[in-house]
């Protein structure tokens, strides 16, 4: 259909003095002819029904708006604080959770690795054997460190102090020769080596991570690791040897006190020492005279000492600390009668009793 456009409608006539609205001159008629719209169907006024419509329906447009916006920032604020932590630390960041998460596992991981190669000669709470002990404060706080424990089970115990003779063999795959231990269980070890005190972990089954739970009491076994977080060496105290013998004084192998001020008329105590336990664990020796103690270590390789105490912890006598098989001659001098305990440097669980009588 088309349909010739009406001439433009004539603007009013500009009162005098005003300048608006301007003038426009007469267009001419296009010569053409051109398509337009049909005729309007509709009555472009509303009716009051419908204009209340439009009115309520645009309310709630702004409604579902506002409520929209309201979901988003809800969303995003909580996400915010789940993701991040909630202020005044009402929530740990998630992140954070999940490495604290992934610790706990690893150190759990670490406890059983420990628990099946290690603990035979490092004690099950690495109170020392075999090995030396490896829950000391000292020596957790910085001799212990993750390069060093990485070094000693890829090298073997010959990287402690070069002993080519060492006990400790190699357990990480990567050494040479190969050990037994892949590098996830080398960090786990890692892991439970370093773990601090102050955190309770669950003793898990192997395979299945299941925990596991004393039949007796039937409660879930659990551990802490050794480490105290908050242990400061003594002020000016000599940080722990590179070799653990260093520690005890005089290292394993060195000579023994001079043999001549031995008295050959004084009486002679023996003590043996095997399978990390003294033998005989309770001593008799004169009260009041020098005596002579023989010292016989039966551990082929493995160090020890015997260090005399009276009853207030103070060390009263103390051999060097050799290592198997070795027996060496002291002479101790005159003890008062008293109960008096002796125990292995290297070992703090051999423990005996002295008496002089
Ligand atoms: C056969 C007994 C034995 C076993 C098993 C053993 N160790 Fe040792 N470990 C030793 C001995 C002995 C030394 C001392 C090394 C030396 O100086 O010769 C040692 C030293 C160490 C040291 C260094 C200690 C220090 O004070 O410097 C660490 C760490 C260690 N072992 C960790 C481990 C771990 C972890 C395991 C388990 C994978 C393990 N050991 C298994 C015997 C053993
Ligand atoms: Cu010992």
């Amino acid at each position: 259909m088309t349909d010739t456009p009406g001439g433009e409608p004539q603007a009013p006539e500009p009162e005098p003095g005003s300048r608006l609205p301007a003038t426009r001159p007469p267009a001419e008629v296009a010569p053409v002819e051109r398509f337009t719209s049909p005729p309007q169907i509709r009555s472009v006024e509303l009716t009051p029904e419908r204009a209340a419509q439009v009115i309520r329906q645009s309310s709630n447009a702004r409604w579902v708006g506002f409520l929209a916006v309201v979901v988003v920032i809800l969303f995003v604020a909580i996400y915010w604080f789940y993701e991040l932590g909630a202020p005044l630390g009402l929530t740990e960041p998630r992140l954070e959770a999940e490495i604290s998460a992934q610790q706990t596992t690893m150190v759990e991981r670490g406890y059983n690795v420990y628990q099946a190669n290690c603990a035979r000669c490092h004690g099950a709470n690495g109170e020392g054997g075999i090995g030396p002990i490896l829950n000391s404060q000292e020596k957790l706080f910085n001799h212990l460190n993750e390069n060093y424990i990485r070094n000693v089970l890829t090298v073997g115990g010959r990287y402690a102090c070069g002993d080519p003779k060492s006990l400790m063999p190699i357990w990480a795959d990567s050494g040479l020769p190969p050990g037994p231990l892949n590098y996830r269980q080398i960090d786990e070890l890692v892991a439970f080596l370093m773990a601090t005190n102050d955190q309770t972990y669950i003793v898990r089954d192997e395979h299945l991570l299941d925990p596991k739970v004393d039949p007796i009491t039937g409660e879930v076994e659990t551990f802490t690791g050794w480490r105290d977080p908050n242990y400061e060496p003594a002020p000016g105290a000599t940080p722990y040897p590179a070799c653990w013998k260093d520690s005890f004084g005089s290292a394993a192998g060195e000579s023994a006190a001079p043999a001549a001020s031995i008295d050959p008329n004084a009486d002679v105590v023996l003590v043996g020492a095997q399978n990390i336990a003294f033998d005989p664990t309770a001593l008799t020796a004169p009260a009041g005279a020098a005596f002579t103690l023989s010292f016989d270590n039966r551990d082929p390789g493995i160090p020890h000492d015997v260090q005399i105490k009276d009853g207030t912890g103070a060390v009263v006598f103390k051999t060097d600390v050799f290592a198997g098989l070795e027996k060496r001659e002291y002479p101790v001098p005159a003890l008062p009668a008293g109960a008096y305990p002796f125990s292995c440097t290297v070992h703090p669980n051999m423990t005996g009793t002295l008496t002089a009588e």
